[in-house]
């Protein structure tokens, strides 16, 4: 393992020129072409070993196995870096891939002298219901499939019932459920209590952004009488998945995993928090400013505007890879984490990949950059945002309903909403809001589908790494472009690239589903008065927008505009929230399930 690590340490332009490992025995070829993720002679290599084994099992579980298993062990001794594994799997999915179809008469063959082939074990998992994300999950799903788990990938957008059916149809070990946005919780929490429900007992295992193991002691555990576990991230997945499925080590685990969850819920029901104001009192202690005095831009035309098609290399330098570095696990600022002590030869393989693949989509034009974007005049009134057609204020033609902050703040500070960086409507004054949608991910999936096809992971999950990368880069060059023709800010200036993604500038531009503005179900009206839907963006019923690789939030010019969390709110202003948005309270309790201050009526 130490002379494999030494060697995958100095990976990269040296082993392209290096063959000398081709001399080897087949089986150390393999082994060699799986931890160091080559593909170029698997299939060569791969034959040859079936020439030599009785049975394609006998290689999978032979030598291919073996290479895995140093690769696993390379991981999990922190050698090996995620994007290095996902490589691997894919050498690996190459050569199963050919071995399948001999493996198919094998299974006949078994089948008729009434054998029986065994897994380690078998995971069905999805994205639940109205979400789209799944960058975590294939990353999971790889790490367990070079593991040799089966899995069984549902995609997203999945109902609750087609992942149980499944689950039962294909006699799988555990459940996954992965999920990025907040109702996504409450779909988990659904889940559980139709596992309960159908007695299905099998493990639950919960990941994803907005998943926390807090969340799922508290709110997901408590539904179901199995075992439900969160796993953080891809690392842990494989000793979690081990440890459940292990007769030896399951009940250690469960009964852990019970206790700590246990103590979760003690630490959650005696935690102290910060006394809440009576939802009148936050409302009078809003952000005071002097209207009469303060600047207000006028923009440069009024209404929506379509950018079809936007050449992907003027928003390029825009991406902010700090961030793509993250979504594999290799953690640090970029351009350091190319230096990084560890990792940094595998940073720098994959920023070479990845810059190779997006020269590639931006030449060939592989993925398609559209937006919407528009100033409207606007008001505020108490916590809501009036946006009109003129600025003479006729024809209300959207009602933003924002949430305010309502925990006791020191310092005299103010309960800061949104709606307080928009000239109210007794001021007098004509201010205006800015609204846009984004998205570069129109093309991901069929590039992605298509990398797939090929059993390449790798740049699969490369192509929508680097699609969510541009849509973000997008979303910071719009509004750039946006802040200069609302009369204020630079525009497109190269040399402020820095600024610009660092948001050092004047303005903000605040998603619905951030901490701000947590309700994300405002983007229905959002996309309503952007006429998103004509630029290909999509919502789902729990608002999440397709392709994944979007965003979309409003913007504001006030020199105080500031981000903020809204964090906890009492029931005075969820049924004052519920009122103006003309839901009910229950409704709106799914929607912002994250920031109530109580336990809700609802069962
Ligand atoms: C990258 C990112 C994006 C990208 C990509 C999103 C996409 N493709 O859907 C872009 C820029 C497009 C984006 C957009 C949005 N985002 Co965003 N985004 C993030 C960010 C910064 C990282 C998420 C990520 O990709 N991580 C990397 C992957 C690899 O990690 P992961 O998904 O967590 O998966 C790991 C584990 O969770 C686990 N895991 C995952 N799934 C599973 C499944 C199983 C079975 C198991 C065992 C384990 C497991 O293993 C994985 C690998 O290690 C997070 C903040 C954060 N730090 O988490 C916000 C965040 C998720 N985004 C958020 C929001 C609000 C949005 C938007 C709604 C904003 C907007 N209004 O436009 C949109 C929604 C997009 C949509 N399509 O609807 C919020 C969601 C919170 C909420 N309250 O709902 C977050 C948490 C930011 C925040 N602090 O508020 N986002």
């Amino acid at each position: 393992m130490v002379e494999f690590a030494a060697t995958v340490k100095g990976a990269g332009t040296k082993r392209e020129q290096d063959i000398a490992w081709r001399d080897a025995t087949v089986e150390a070829r393999l082994s060699h072409a799986l931890v160091h993720g080559v593909v170029d002679f698997i299939e060569v290599d791969v034959e040859e070993a079936r020439q030599k084994y009785p049975r394609p099992l006998d290689i999978i579980e032979g030598p291919l196995m073996d290479g895995m298993k140093v690769v696993g062990d390379l991981f999990g001794a922190g050698k090996m870096f995620l994007p290095q594994v996902v490589k691997s799997a894919r050498a690996m999915k190459r050569a199963v891939a050919y071995l399948q179809p001999f493996m198919e008469q094998e299974k006949e063959k078994d089948k008729a002298e009434g054998r029986s082939q065994k897994t380690k074990g078998k995971i069905v998992m999805a994205t639940v219901k109205g979400d789209v994300h799944d960058i975590g999950k294939n990353i999971v799903g790889v790490v367990l499939g070079c593991n040799s788990y089966d899995v069984v990938d549902l995609g997203v957008m999945v109902p609750a019932a087609k992942i149980l059916q499944t689950a039962l149809d294909e006699h799988a070990d555990l459940i996954g459920l992965s999920g990025l946005i907040t109702p996504s919780l409450d779909e988990m929490v659904f889940v559980a209590k139709e596992m309960e429900r159908r007695h299905i007992r099998l493990p639950l295992l919960i990941g994803g952004a907005t998943t926390s193991k807090q969340h799922t002691a508290v709110k997901i555990a408590p539904e179901f009488s199995g075992t439900t576990a969160h796993v953080l991230d891809a690392s842990r997945v494989v000793d979690v998945v081990s440890s459940l499925l292990s007769d030896d080590r399951s009940a250690a685990f469960e009964q852990a995993n019970r206790d700590l969850q246990e103590q979760l819920r003690h630490q959650h029901s005696a935690r102290k928090e910060r006394p809440l104001l009576p939802y009148t009192t936050a409302l009078a202690n809003r952000l005071k400013i002097d209207w009469a005095a303060e600047p207000i831009a006028t923009p440069s035309f009024v209404g929506a505007r379509e950018l079809r098609a936007v050449a992907l290399d003027k928003l390029t330098p825009f991406i902010d890879w700090t961030f793509f570095f993250a979504a594999w696990e290799l953690k640090g600022r970029f351009p350091a984490v190319l230096d990084h002590p560890q990792y940094g030869s595998a940073a720098r393989e994959l920023y070479a990949n990845a810059r190779a693949l997006l020269d590639r989509i931006v030449a060939e034009k592989l993925l398609t950059a559209n937006a919407v974007y528009g100033f409207w005049p606007a008001a505020s009134e108490a916590d809501d945002i009036v946006v009109y057609r003129d600025a003479a204020k006729t024809g209300e033609v959207a009602r933003f309903n924002m949430l305010r902050q309502q925990e006791a703040v020191a310092d005299a500070k103010a309960n800061l909403s949104l709606a307080d960086f928009v000239a109210p409507r007794e001021s007098g004054r004509t201010d205006y809001i800015g609204a846009f949608a984004v998205t570069a991910g129109l093309g991901a999936d069929d590039l992605a589908h298509k990398f797939e096809r090929e059993h390449d992971d790798y740049n699969a999950i490369l192509v929508k790494a680097l699609a969510d990368r541009l849509a973000e880069a997008f979303a910071a060059y719009l509004h750039a472009t946006a802040r200069a023709e609302w009369g204020f800010g630079e525009g497109i200036d190269p040399s402020r690239m820095d600024k610009i993604i660092a948001e050092d500038h004047r303005g903000i531009r605040p998603g619905f589903g951030y901490p701000a503005c947590p309700d994300h179900s405002e983007k229905f009206k959002l996309f309503d008065l952007l006429g998103a839907q004509n630029l290909g963006i999509e919502l789902t019923e729990h608002a999440a927008m397709l392709p994944a690789a979007s965003v979309s939030g409003l913007y504001f010019a006030s020199p105080h505009a500031r981000y903020f969390t809204v964090g906890r709110i009492g029931e005075d202003q969820i049924a004052s929230y519920a009122r103006r948005k003309g839901m009910t309270i229950e409704q709106v309790e799914r929607w912002i399930s994250g920031n109530l201050s109580y336990e809700p009526a609802r069962c």
